[in-house]
């Protein structure tokens, strides 16, 4: 199964809603921001305004500029409807503010043309939202968001694996993920220009110029991608979801498979270093009534334990009919970067009493521990494929749902990565 990612990206978001709300803008150069522009349409771009530009400098090279100041619950809204068209055709899906990334691995039977579906998710967007988006599809997240840009506005392009040399090759370094004007800067000093110059760098020196980024450059120069494309991008949410093999109301085999999804989101979570403040469920019942709820940690957390009891109060909470389930899920939201556990690891010392560990005691120690725990855990998962250790309430799963070394093999297959 090769894997399969989708982006999506809305174009010139902001000032495309903002069009859409008031139809004498459409086809006009407008810019939406206060004090600098954080969205111009394609209109204005043409006049050299792009985000980040000051207004007053905007207003200068385009005196017939319509300026909009933002609504940001409303564009909110708007991404939220894109969002689950995309989440129609794909389970696994990890949102931003405007992008998304859809892991589309394992659908290959559902969907064996994906630039069909990316043609179709990219219609229903222009007809039942009225805006238009950017779609991208690719081997790992990288190409996909690479391609979307690369076709904006309103495009759809897939890189093939056999086209990513070409594709990257003489590649100003400017266009690749994680690479902002100050380390293009850099490289130019170095005379550096393309992709492939910079290929002639070791991870070291790369290292040593930028620090931990130069390691992520180091691969992706290569096209290879284990990291989120880009620093600023923290998700607004990461949803596991899966239809039962047959509808049930098991409740063992329900809460398995919920704590199975948690830990899915939980790991891919962790490993983009952050912690979530809230979590949500849904479930669909035989009968397709849905029902979902959301509930807030009393702190942020990236501890599966801590999840999971929340998740399961919900589960409890909303399960109320005595009618069988088609589907669960599991919503990850409210993230932070993690930076106090992490800290506090830091300064541990090897009896297991580390800093601020006298004030905040036991607490901190079994956070810690637990932490401790998930950090091996996820790194041997990582080495030996996910099924190589089955935990919690995971293991009522063992021996009704069949396993490869993705994971469980869910109905709703592109979960199993
Ligand atoms: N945004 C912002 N400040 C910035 C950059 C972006 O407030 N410095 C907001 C406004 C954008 C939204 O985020 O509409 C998405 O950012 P993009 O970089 O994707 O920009 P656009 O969607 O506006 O344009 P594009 O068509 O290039 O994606
Ligand atoms: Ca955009």
């Amino acid at each position: 199964m090769a894997p399969c990612i989708l982006h999506v990206d809305m174009d010139a978001f902001f000032a495309s809603v903002e069009s859409l709300r008031n139809p004498r803008l459409t086809g006009k150069p407008v810019a939406v921001g206060s004090g600098v522009v954080a969205s111009a349409s394609y209109e204005a771009r043409k006049y050299g305004i792009r985000a980040g530009t000051p207004l007053r400098k905007a207003r200068e090279l385009c005196p017939a500029l319509t300026i909009v100041t933002g609504h940001a619950p409303i564009y909110r809204c708007f991404s939220e409807r894109i969002f689950s068209i995309c989440e129609e055709y794909s389970p696994a899906i990890e949102t931003f503010l405007d992008e998304a990334y859809c892991d589309w691995r394992g659908t290959e039977r559902l969907y064996p043309d994906p630039v069909a579906i990316a043609a179709e998710i990219r219609g229903r967007v222009r007809d039942e939202v009225g805006l238009t988006i950017s779609a991208g599809i690719g081997r790992n997240r990288m190409f996909a968001k690479m391609a979307s840009k690369s076709i904006k506005p309103d495009g759809l392009r897939r890189i093939l694996p056999e086209e990513e040399e070409d594709f990257l090759r003489d590649l100003p370094v400017s266009r690749l993920p994680g690479v902002g004007p100050k380390t293009e800067e850099l490289f130019r000093k170095l005379n550096i220009r393309t992709v492939s110059e910079m290929r002639l760098l070791s991870r070291e020196s790369l290292q040593a110029m930028l620090g931990i980024p130069g390691a992520l450059l180091h691969e992706r120069c290569r096209g290879e991608d284990t990291q989120p494309v880009s620093e600023r991008e923290v998700p607004r949410s990461i949803r596991r979801e899966t239809s039962f093999h047959s509808d049930t109301i098991d409740r063992e085999a329900i809460e398995g498979t919920l704590y199975y999804l948690t830990e899915r989101a939980a790991n891919t979570m962790r490993r983009q270093g952050l912690e979530a403040r809230h979590i949500g469920v849904k479930i669909r019942y035989t009968d397709s009534v849905e029902e979902s709820a959301t509930r807030k940690l009393p702190q942020s957390t990236q501890l599966d334990s801590e999840l999971f009891e929340l998740a399961r109060g919900i589960l409890r909470a909303i399960h109320a009919r005595r009618v069988a389930l088609r589907l669960v899920g599991v919503v990850l939201t409210g993230f932070r970067r993690d930076l106090g556990v992490r800290q506090a690891l830091l300064f541990e010392t090897p009896d297991g009493a580390g800093a601020g560990a006298g004030m905040a005691g036991r607490v901190v120690s079994s956070v810690r521990r637990e932490r401790r725990l998930l950090d091996s855990l996820d790194s041997i998962r990582g080495r030996y494929g996910y099924s190589s250790v089955v935990c919690g309430k995971s293991l009522h799963l063992l021996g009704t749902v069949e396993q490869d070394d993705h994971g469980f093999v869910l109905r709703t297959s592109s979960l199993t990565k």
